[in-house]
């Protein structure tokens, strides 16, 4: 793999009397001080992020350059965007206020949100505000009135960790019942599913290990996954480690199959088959496999006796017995796009091998989203492999590097919320537009009803919602609703744009931290050194916080007397002395700190590590967590819930909208699948944008004939449009993609052209104006980004600019 050296220094010129003036501020020598921790003047820093380990090389106080980790297998090439993302134009540099919430108060002119009109004021009158209003909202509106469900990707770090600070400013600063978030965007629906199927949550848990995959899987199927692209990033440091056994794989010249609407990175870096599947319809695909394997008598009888409960109910509606309709391969094929003899071909292949069924999560961020991965275990349990070494399935072979084998290292320890107070509530976490709109009244999840609370305040520290929640329109209208809102974030995001007071954070790369590599891998501790000061006036999350504890007059409640470096030490202390007691030594901080990482020894057990292995060598003695002990095919507790959109076995049901679907108003579908050169919306305003745009937008993947029909080539700039709402980007034409299906990235920064006006044209791309609302179910009420038809046309008006990557005016 090539290794990525960045150096841009000669760009962002405008910038750099940000960094010199930083510089300015620093008495250290080029070194870190163990204790003081200042940024270096000159010099080489060892750090790390999402995408990786890296070398910043530092020159007169400025980042000027950034080198992977000479250990990392393979690097991502967005690194070059994480040095550029602390000088981009984008860069939030001062605390902002919108004009009509500082000349009119709170609830000013709601409507005014978005467009752009903020005035620039000191830290003091910021963290005033921000502190009146919390005050204001607790003596008035009372518990749970401020929202910090602040969902998002922010950056690692166990210290700064924007997320858990805010819970903690709430808890233990304002002394209020809070209410914050449960689940994920990432995977809502089978998180919640999951653990009634499997007893766990199965997602972010550890897969049988790649050593053991590449040595035993004789067909690997990657089921609406992209390992290659997504193991870029990992919730904490990337190790990329998977990347070194996708390529073992591959050598052994053994079969792998990829599920997907378009060809992925992993179909092209593996040289796989490429089975082309209609959006949203591979639960019908696999039922159309699973009927292949009960009529032609392949399937393992024992397994489903021993290890499965509720096959039996399941079976009638797998032949019709049910419903008059066999779930044959032909029944299938008609509604998924498959061919049906390829369909029952790859039934018999998965049978007669020993086949790993990966899957990403795209598929159960859909309507329904709780059926896919059901009937992947389903399909899994029937081809009798799970807990064999590289056969069953597997629903984390693309996140995080998930299947690199854990080190026996210690768990790392972190800031925690401070402890809510009785009366917290949380929400599904893609249900927050809902709870704007119904305050007080009742909604399901998993079993139980629960009342929206009624939110006054949101402040949001780590996350973009006015990227990753869908229907953005419906959003701008809810947001209305609050009086106020508070973001911090080092960049001038639309949810930015929405706000009512603006924090600029320092970026992860402007303060000291401490971070585990490798979510599933543990392989290293490393020292997340500061590489330079704050630019303009940002200031790091921590300090923001504990200034507005003291205002609140909780200072010390807040800090437990701990400063910064404090927090990493004693961090870093905890996990010492957890090493010891596994008999692992690991050096002194001060040694620690200064060599940057402590890399971790791997056992040889955990290098075999088979998922299941115990469970099918004993299912008595080691029994799954459901309520049978079983692999539960059919859920009596599911059945209980009595949902009419969550039925107790897998089933193929309708979409909202999909594409032929039956009332299906608009001919395309909308493939909104995570960024190859981004994380979801962070990066979107560096100078990796330079690589991937067209026509300055966004680009939009369109197959030849879709095209060819709407008069569309290369670099032409599209206008995307359904009832929702509507969205410029940029057109590239190829064959990578099936026909009527477009794909447009998560992540694009929304830029109406009339900032702040429902239904507003986007000028760059934002895929979630495109998107609905709503509930995968009510038993996960995940959310169905994936589940999107669409229109397009060459767009032929006056073009609009693109303004969303530069500070707002006084920004
Ligand atoms: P990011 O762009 O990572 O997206 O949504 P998420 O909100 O996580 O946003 C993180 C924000 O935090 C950025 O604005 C960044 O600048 C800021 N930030 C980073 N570090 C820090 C920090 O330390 N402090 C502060 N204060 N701010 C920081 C992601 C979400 O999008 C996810 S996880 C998924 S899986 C969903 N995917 C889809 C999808 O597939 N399809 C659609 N249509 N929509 C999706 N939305 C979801
Ligand atoms: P997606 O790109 O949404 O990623 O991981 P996830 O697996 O959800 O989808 C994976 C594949 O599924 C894509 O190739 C897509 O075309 C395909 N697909 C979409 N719809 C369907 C369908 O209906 N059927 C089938 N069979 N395939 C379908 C997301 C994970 O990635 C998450 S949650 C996060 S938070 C991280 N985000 C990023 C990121 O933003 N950028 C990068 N580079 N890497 C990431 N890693 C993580
Ligand atoms: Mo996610």
């Amino acid at each position: 793999m090539s290794k990525i050296i960045a150096n841009y220094t000669s760009r962002r010129s405008f910038l750099k009397g940000a960094s010199a003036l930083g510089a300015l501020g620093v008495l250290a020598p080029s070194i870190f001080s163990p204790r003081f921790a200042q940024a270096a003047v000159n010099g080489e820093v060892l750090s790390g992020c999402h995408w990786g380990a890296f070398r910043a090389v530092v020159k007169d106080g400025r980042w000027t350059e950034v080198k992977p980790w000479e250990q990392d297998p393979h690097p991502s090439h967005q690194l070059a965007g994480v040095m550029d993302s602390v000088y981009s134009p984008s860069r939030i540099k001062y605390p902002m206020v919108r004009r009509a919430y500082l000349e009119k108060g709170r609830g000013a002119d709601v409507e005014d949100r978005g467009s752009n009109d903020f005035v620039r004021v000191s830290w003091d009158k910021a963290l005033d505000l921000v502190a009146q209003e919390l005050k204001y909202a607790k003596a008035t509106h009372g518990p749970r009135s401020v929202f910090t469900g602040t969902y998002g990707w922010k950056s690692a770090g166990k210290i700064h960790n924007s997320r858990s600070l805010l819970r903690r400013l709430i808890n233990r600063g304002l002394q209020m019942p809070n209410v914050t978030h449960t689940g994920d965007y990432s995977t809502g629906a089978s998180q919640v599913i999951m653990p009634h199927v499997m007893g766990t949550l199965e997602v972010y848990e550890q897969q049988t290990v790649w050593p053991v995959v590449v040595e035993n899987t004789e067909v690997l199927v990657v089921w609406g996954a992209d390992p290659i692209k997504t193991n870029q990033i990992d919730w904490l440091i990337a190790d990329h480690d998977s990347y070194t056994y996708l390529e073992e794989f591959k050598k052994t010249g053994k079969k792998v199959i990829c599920i997907d609407p378009l060809k992925s990175k992993t179909a092209e870096f593996m040289d796989a088959e490429w089975v082309q599947v209609k959006p949203q319809t591979d639960v019908a695909l696999m039922l159309g496999m699973a009927h292949t394997l009960f009529v032609e008598e392949l399937y393992d009888v024992d397994f489903m006796d021993e290890y499965t409960a509720g096959f039996d109910k399941f079976l009638p509606y797998l032949t019709g017995e049910t419903d008059q309709t066999p779930k044959s391969a032909e029944w299938a094929s008609e509604i998924c796009g498959v061919p049906a003899d390829k369909i029952k071909e790859l039934a018999r292949l998965f049978m007669g091998n020993r086949t790993m069924l990966t899957s990403g999560w795209s598929l159960q961020r859909q309507h329904h989203g709780e059926q896919p991965h059901w009937m992947l275990v389903t399909l899994a349990s029937m081809l009798g492999q799970i807990g064999l070494p590289g056969g069953g399935f597997g629903l984390s072979y693309h996140y995080s590097n998930g299947g690199t084998p854990t080190s026996d290292g210690p768990a790392l320890s972190g800031m925690n919320d401070g402890g809510a107070m009785e009366g917290s509530v949380s929400i599904p976490v893609a249900r927050v537009v809902e709870m704007l709109e119904r305050p007080g009244e009742e909604y399901d999840f998993n079993g139980t009803r629960y009342t929206f609370p009624d939110i006054k305040i949101a402040y949001w520290a780590g996350g973009n919602p006015f990227h990753h929640h869908q229907d953005r329109n419906r959003m701008i209208k809810a947001w209305q609703k609050l009086e106020t809102v508070i973001v911090q974030d080092y960049q001038w995001t639309a949810t930015a744009r929405f706000a009512d007071i603006v924090l600029p954070a320092a970026s992860a790369y402007e303060r000291n931290d401490i971070e585990a590599m490798g979510s599933y891998s543990n392989k290293a501790t490393v020292a997340m050194k500061k590489i330079v000061d704050p630019v303009f006036e940002a200031r790091s999350e921590y300090d923001i916080f504990v200034d507005l504890a003291d205002r609140l007059g909780n200072k010390e409640a807040y800090t437990d007397g701990r400063d910064e470096m404090d927090w990493i030490r004693h961090y870093y202390e905890q996990a010492q002395k957890q090493a010891a007691s596994k008999n692992l030594e690991m050096p002194a901080f001060e040694k620690f700190w200064e060599d940057g990482i402590v890399v971790h020894p791997i056992s040889q057990a955990a290098k075999e590590y088979v998922r299941y292995a115990d469970f099918r060598e004993d299912p008595l003695l080691e029994p799954l967590g459901t309520p049978t002990g079983k692999i539960e095919i059919y859920s009596k507790n599911i059945e209980k819930m009595g949902y009419d959109d969550c039925p107790p076995h897998p089933m193929w049901m309708e979409p909202l909208e999909r594409l032929d679907g039956p009332d299906a108003k608009f001919p395309i579908h909308v493939n909104t699948g995570h960024p190859n050169d981004r994380l979801h919306s962070q990066l979107n305003g560096t100078i990796l944008r330079e690589g991937y745009a067209v026509a300055d937008r966004e680009p939009c993947m369109i197959n030849p004939k879709d095209a060819e029909a709407r008069g569309i080539k290369s670099g032409d700039v599209i206008r995307i449009f359904n009832d929702r709402g509507q969205t410029l980007a940029g057109a590239i034409v190829s064959e990578d993609i099936m026909p009527n299906v477009i794909r447009l990235y998560e992540g694009g920064w929304y830029d109406p052209v009339e900032g702040g006006k429902v239904g507003s044209l986007c000028a760059y791309g934002d895929v979630n104006t495109l998107t609905p609302d709503l509930g995968t179910s009510k038993l996960a009420q995940g959310n169905c980004g994936h589940t999107v038809i669409a229109d397009f046309e060459k767009f032929e008006g006056e073009l609009p600019d693109v303004k969303v990557f530069t500070a707002p005016k006084n920004g």
